[in-house]
């Protein structure tokens, strides 16, 4: 298991480098160009600049998180065939520094959605919540402007303030697409990105929606365990691959993510681990990573992941806001409860090593 650490780039992340340094085994960024638009080519000078700043830190580039699909990709509209060569491209460029993974979503018009980034827990720290009430029969302009103004100035993945004159015309787009049809368009870009991916030796892993049911009446398609599958079988390459995100999964009260875990291990190249507390009305909110602290039970997910031996890369996903960093930093991506949530699994981790090793041990002196 390769240790990472989400950084949105030098002037957009509040958190320096040299602190992300003093997180033991950390050994790379997960990083992205986040003022490139959705669907042009990122330039190959912006890249070695990343890079440059990551080596310097002592850190390694291998994921990108996210190239983003364009809308008109996911709607499958004529205009695809032209943004779906940028991609190639820009795929094409990472290759020439050597990126490994590239993670991505598929979720119409929003990324993930929260209703308050900012809930307070009884400890006094806060975290990302979700309130199902508030998505349900709702102006989507008021979600948008909810989000964008609760952010304390941070531009949040899908909900870019560009976007806001477009919302009501993309739901427009959206009316009478289907779960069947979103995943045909899915199929039309992979089919068409995986060869370069191939070529290049970038995996592709695919991040599944959050939360992990159709909202706003949109169609929202890696969400359980089934689809998961169906969506591997949409192109059978191992560079067609998967982000498991413990937390996202997680909040459907049906998904099983440890068994999700060890039945598709092969095809998982990318792990967020974190952990969410469930409310009997469909809300949750998220919270650290101890599996006594929420309803996943995320000592089995590491667990899961030693057990096959995974050798992928991983990150903690969103941590809780703590010792007063709310003021200062990105919502669900201060510095603290994440570096907690990496001690918390490099010491299930380490334990199971140890483990491992008496056994063998035993098995040797016998
Ligand atoms: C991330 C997603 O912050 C997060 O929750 O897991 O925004 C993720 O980066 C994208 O969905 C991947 O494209
Ligand atoms: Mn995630």
């Amino acid at each position: 298991m390769q240790m990472t650490f989400r950084w949105y780039g030098e002037g957009n992340d509040p958190i320096p480098l040299s602190h992300i340094k003093q997180i033991p085994g950390v050994t790379g960024l997960v990083w992205a160009l986040h003022d490139v638009p959705v669907g042009e080519v990122w330039p190959m000078d912006r890249i070695l600049e990343v890079k440059g700043q990551a080596e310097k830190a002592g850190f390694n580039i291998d994921v990108v998180e996210s190239v983003n699909v364009h809308e008109d990709i996911k709607l499958g509209l004529p205009s695809r065939i032209q943004l779906i060569e940028n991609y190639k491209q820009t795929i094409r460029n990472l290759a020439q520094v050597g990126v490994k993974v590239i993670c991505y979503n598929f979720m119409p018009v929003f990324d993930w959605t929260r209703t308050d980034l900012f809930k307070e827990l009884p400890d006094g720290s806060n975290a990302l919540f979700f309130e199902k009430a508030k998505t349900v029969d709702v102006d989507v302009t008021e979600v948008f402007d909810r989000i964008t103004q609760g952010s304390k100035g941070f531009t949040m993945p899908g909900f870019e303030p560009e976007k806001r004159p477009l919302i009501l015309n993309l739901f427009e787009q959206y009316k009478g697409m289907t779960e069947e049809k979103m995943f045909e368009n899915l199929k039309f870009f992979l089919d068409a990105i995986i060869p370069t991916c191939e070529e290049c030796d970038i995996k592709m892993a695919i991040h599944p929606d959050d939360p992990p049911w159709d909202i706003f009446g949109l169609p929202r398609l890696i969400k359980s365990e089934k689809n998961i599958q169906k969506f591997l079988d949409l192109n059978p390459s191992p560079y067609n691959g998967l982000t498991l995100c413990s937390g996202s999964l997680g909040s459907g009260t049906e998904n099983d993510v440890a068994a999700i875990i060890r039945k598709f291990h092969d095809r998982i190249h990318f792990a967020h681990i974190r952990n969410v507390k469930h409310f009997d009305n469909g809300d949750f909110i998220e919270c650290s990573h101890r599996s006594c602290d929420g309803d996943v039970d995320i000592a089995d997910v590491v667990k899961a992941y030693h057990e096959v031996g995974f050798k992928g890369y991983c990150r903690p996903d969103h941590g809780r806001h703590i010792w007063g960093e709310e003021a200062h930093c990105r919502p669900g991506y201060g510095l603290y409860d994440r570096a907690l949530g990496i001690m918390y699994m490099w010491g299930v981790w380490d334990a199971l090593e140890q483990a491992q090793q008496r056994l063998g041990n035993i098995k040797t002196s016998a």
